[in-house]
């Protein structure tokens, strides 16, 4: 990957998928629940996993004409965001703080932030259903995809057991069910829509399921890591440091990255790699 910039590559991007989601919720009513659904969506974050989707996207139909499709980038990130409203929530994780900003809670109170929430994962198949570029058998594809990932045996099924609604997280095969459900299932469908709107070859197909699978799992231990270095993890919330140890934490969450590395071999995009690296290396 020599010579590959990738800040140069993620900027302009970063910027195209912040205009799309600045131009949502237009038309809200009342036209302040609007703002109170913009307001998630203008606190930065890493944009990890509508990039991934985009350099999916440009591995398989060999084109950068991501604007083309911004939908499928912008719904992935219209649901994880929908994620951290609710995860911050009071009868959550009560959080005071996202991305360096109040929660939506504290801003505009807990009942707006329920219905945020609610606002930004619908209007996230809305989105996908409003991609004129793409043919209806893929949208359909697209929606299936966001919504096995985001329901009850992905996203919300993981978060089930985050919070102990099946007993006690006692074992760390239990957890690594857990955080591919809850953090694993998102990072992997946003890889697979890329394609799937990109469409590509059998050998991309499955060097981008290996990537997103692995990738979704080292990026949840390496947030593992982050939290116990940060003292930030709370006592009920099961970790893969707490069971087996930091340093082995720290073996698994590279052991992950370098299948993933060892996925991009097969793969023709700098983009890819660079977000591989960046998953466990990351200190934010
Ligand atoms: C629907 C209530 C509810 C929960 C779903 C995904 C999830 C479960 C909760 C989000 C909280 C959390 C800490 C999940 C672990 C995944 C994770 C590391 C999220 C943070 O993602 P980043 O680091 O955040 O990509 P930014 O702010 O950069 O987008």
């Amino acid at each position: 990957m020599t010579g590959f910039d990738y800040e140069r590559w993620a900027a302009p991007r970063r910027a195209a998928i912040q205009e799309a989601l600045d131009g949502l919720f237009k038309d809200a009513v009342p036209s302040r629940f609007g703002e109170m659904c913009r307001y998630p969506l203008q606190t930065g974050g890493k944009r990890v996993r509508p990039l991934l989707a985009m350099a999916a996207y440009e591995e398989t139909s060999g084109t950068d004409a991501y604007e083309l499709v911004m939908p499928v980038f912008t719904s992935v990130e219209l649901v994880h965001t929908y994620s951290l409203v609710h995860d911050d929530l009071p009868c959550m994780d009560d959080d005071d703080e996202r991305r360096g900003r109040p929660t939506v809670h504290r801003v505009y109170g807990e009942a707006a932030a329920l219905l945020v929430g609610d606002a930004l994962l619908t209007e996230a198949f809305r989105q996908l259903h409003d991609s004129p570029f793409l043919d209806h058998e893929v949208r359909g594809g697209l929606v299936f995809e966001l919504a096995g990932a985001a329901g009850y045996s992905g996203m919300i099924g993981g978060q089930a057991l985050d919070l102990g609604l099946g007993g006690p997280v006692t074992h760390e095969d239990m957890l690594i069910d857990l955080h591919r459900r809850k953090t694993g299932a998102l990072f992997q469908a946003a890889v697979r829509m890329g394609a799937m709107a990109g469409g590509g070859d059998e050998v991309q197909h499955l060097a981008l399921e290996r990537l997103g699978r692995d990738l979704g799992l080292a990026f949840q231990l390496a947030d593992d890591l982050l939290d116990a270095e940060q003292d930030a993890d709370s006592e009920q919330t099961p970790s893969l440091v707490k069971l087996v140890g930091a340093d082995e934490t720290r073996r698994r969450a590279q052991e992950l990255a370098e299948g993933a590395l060892e996925a991009c071999q097969a793969l023709d995009h700098p983009a890819l790699e660079a977000l591989a690296r960046f998953t466990v290396e990351r200190s934010i």
